[in-house]
């Protein structure tokens, strides 16, 4: 699978940078974010290196679906489900990405406001 050199999310999946992982599978790991915005904070990430989700096409649709399976899997697990959580995916600059290797927040722990910041 490809993998960007300079990109710190495909160094975190190859192993070569330290992470909190508390999910992997063959299409996606999911990984403590290093700074929480509630009291649970994972990022879902696919192992292949897309910069955005404008990279997305039709041969991602299971991977995307596998993703949102991931998070309902990981609320549970955390025990957020019932009370609530949120999955949120940043692209591109205005749209709060900061990170140019494709993921998904989970966030959950405490209300979410609406509208986003
Ligand atoms: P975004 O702004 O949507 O691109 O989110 C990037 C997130 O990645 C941000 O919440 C902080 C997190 N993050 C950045 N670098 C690292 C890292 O090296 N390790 C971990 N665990 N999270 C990181």
């Amino acid at each position: 699978m490809t993998r960007m050199r300079d990109c710190i999310f495909c160094r975190i999946i190859e192993g070569n940078l330290p992470a909190s992982r508390v999910y992997e599978d063959e299409t996606l790991i999911a990984i403590e974010d290093v700074h929480p915005q509630a009291p649970t904070h994972l990022l879902i990430i696919p192992r292949q290196h897309l910069a955005t989700a404008q990279d997305f096409d039709s041969s991602h649709r299971q991977l995307i679906g596998s993703v949102f399976l991931a998070a309902k899997r990981l609320a549970e697990e955390r025990g957020v489900a019932e009370q609530g959580y949120r999955v949120v995916l940043n692209c591109n600059r205005a749209g709060g990405q900061t990170v140019f290797h494709v993921h998904f927040h989970l966030l959950a722990g405490r209300p979410m406001r609406w509208p986003p910041g």
